[in-house]
């Protein structure tokens, strides 16, 4: 008898040893319980003092991971087995979440603060009526330059980086859609082009400008520029404004053939564990003065137009970060192309990545 009360002890110790290293495990891991709140966002992209500052305010825990590219982010949540509460996806992937069935719809009659946002930033094809996100940061892609560098060369546009002066001169984006789009762009073509014979255009074109790159990078890129490894960048705008910031010698220019218009927003997850939370989160960075912070934080530009108001006057008077709808409405969002298309400008980015090797 007593060895039988021996064992059950044993099984019940083991078990709630099992029950806690289990929970333990899945905190690390991007698991969400009672009162925490996951979130899933881009490095770099919020001000930590922010994140202290929701917690002390709730009482939630936040657990934070981060991604750097929208693959990434989509395919772990795709996979399952996490459940992040909040996540940052961009425009287009946005569109292929929804597809997939991957968000929940937003409640707006939890949602305080969407008047804030420019109406620019709302509604747009990717989430019509924003049914499922809500913008948190907004840009361009675009050409980062060091004039000092440059003798007296101008840059104004995509096809000034083919210019034979520029050998060994220019950092790239790791991003298919961003490289390819821009040598679309370049052609006159719409950077989301799914005609073959622009496509095949397209990648004679990019790889004629290999001699002129000197690495396709990270997030490094902005360190390298920063510390003038090479005097050209294709980078996202804030990233741009985050080299300046390190380097006044740098200065931005969205190209005169067009570029990508992109936004940022906050969605939930399907699998999102604690709902309630994800909505206090979201109506925190709806705040105006909360929007600021970050935006003076993390140099990407806000969408928040009542933050503007309490901003820098000289920082969104800059065009280059805050260009006006005469310029973004020239601009393009990229579009969910599908699948089948999306692997073809993957084929022509390791194509022109090979070529160089
Ligand atoms: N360091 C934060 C980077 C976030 C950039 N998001 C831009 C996505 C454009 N498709």
């Amino acid at each position: 008898m007593k060895n039988l009360v021996r064992a059950l002890v044993a099984i019940i110790i083991t078990c709630a040893l099992l029950i806690f290293s289990i929970d333990y495990l899945n905190k690390a891991e991007g698991y969400s319980s009672d009162n925490t709140l996951t979130i899933f966002n881009w490095g770099d992209y919020i001000d930590p003092d922010l994140i202290d500052q929701f917690e002390d305010e709730t009482g939630i825990k936040v657990i934070y991971q981060t991604f750097d590219s929208n693959e990434a982010m989509m395919t772990k949540i795709e996979q399952g087995g996490t459940t992040y509460d909040i996540a940052v996806p961009s425009d287009y992937t946005i569109a292929k979440m929804i597809d997939e069935d991957l968000l929940l719809p937003i409640d707006y009659s939890k949602v305080v603060g969407m008047e804030n946002i420019d109406k620019r930033f709302l509604d747009i094809e990717f989430d019509p009526n924003n049914e499922y996100s809500i913008p948190y940061f907004w840009g361009t892609v675009g050409i980062v330059y060091n004039p000092d560098l440059l003798g007296d060369m101008e840059i104004t546009s995509w096809n000034d980086l083919w210019n034979p002066e520029l050998e060994n001169q220019i950092f790239l984006a790791d991003g298919a859609r961003e490289v390819v789009g821009m040598a679309l762009n370049s052609l006159g073509f719409s950077l989301n082009s799914i005609d073959s014979a622009e496509l095949a255009a397209t990648s004679g074109k990019l790889q004629s400008l290999m001699p002129n790159v000197k690495a396709i990078v990270g997030d490094e890129i902005k360190m390298l520029l920063a510390n003038e490894e090479a005097a050209l960048g294709l980078v996202w705008s804030g990233d741009a404004a985050e080299i300046m910031y390190e380097n006044e010698a740098l200065t931005y220019v969205i190209p005169e053939e067009g570029t990508n218009l992109w936004s940022d927003n906050l969605v939930i997850p399907k699998t999102a564990k604690n709902i309630d939370a994800a909505y206090e989160f979201i109506n925190f960075m709806l705040r105006p003065e909360v929007a600021a912070q970050n935006a003076d934080y993390v140099g990407y530009s806000t969408p928040n137009a009542a933050a503007m108001e309490l901003m820098d006057e000289e920082v969104i008077a800059d065009e280059r970060f805050y260009p006006g709808p005469d310029i973004t409405d020239e601009l393009e969002f990229y579009t969910n192309i599908g699948k089948a298309n999306l692997a073809k400008y993957n084929d022509i980015f390791l194509e022109f990545k090979m070529s160089g090797q």
